[in-house]
């Protein structure tokens, strides 16, 4: 009796995780690099391709800052704007957005001129 009270709980924990994993697992992913081995560039990709148009909804952003000369900002619709790292700061960031319709820009501010990438919601 008591084993199998153990085995009931084991299975009740394990189904908990595998619950939780998937509630953080729903967001698709985007990830942008800006920086790397200082080159004046920066990107957003989806499944490993540049993001030229995406679907409207919640996407995890992981966003690597390869340098302390460069950082890493987005521009959207309706003069929303996130900065997702600092010039100084080199490291990865982690953050969830909500994107809804229109055109955004991702950029690095002291270089936005050279620096950008744009991309569609929709
Ligand atoms: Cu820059």
């Amino acid at each position: 009796m008591v084993r199998l009270t153990a085995l009931v709980l084991a299975l009740a924990a394990s189904a908990f995780m595998l619950a939780a994993s998937a509630s953080a697992a729903s967001h698709p992913k985007l990830v942008g690099v800006v920086g790397k081995n200082n080159a004046y560039m920066i990107t957003l990709s989806s499944k490993g391709k540049i993001a030229k148009t995406l679907k409207a909804g919640t996407y995890t952003f992981v966003i690597h800052d390869d340098s302390a000369i460069h950082n890493y900002e987005l521009d959207g619709p309706h003069g929303k704007s996130w900065t997702f790292t600092s010039v100084a700061f080199v490291g990865t960031k982690t953050r969830t957005l909500k994107l809804t319709k229109g055109t955004y820009k991702a950029y690095c501010a002291p270089h936005e001129s050279v620096m950008f990438q744009h991309f569609t919601v929709r």
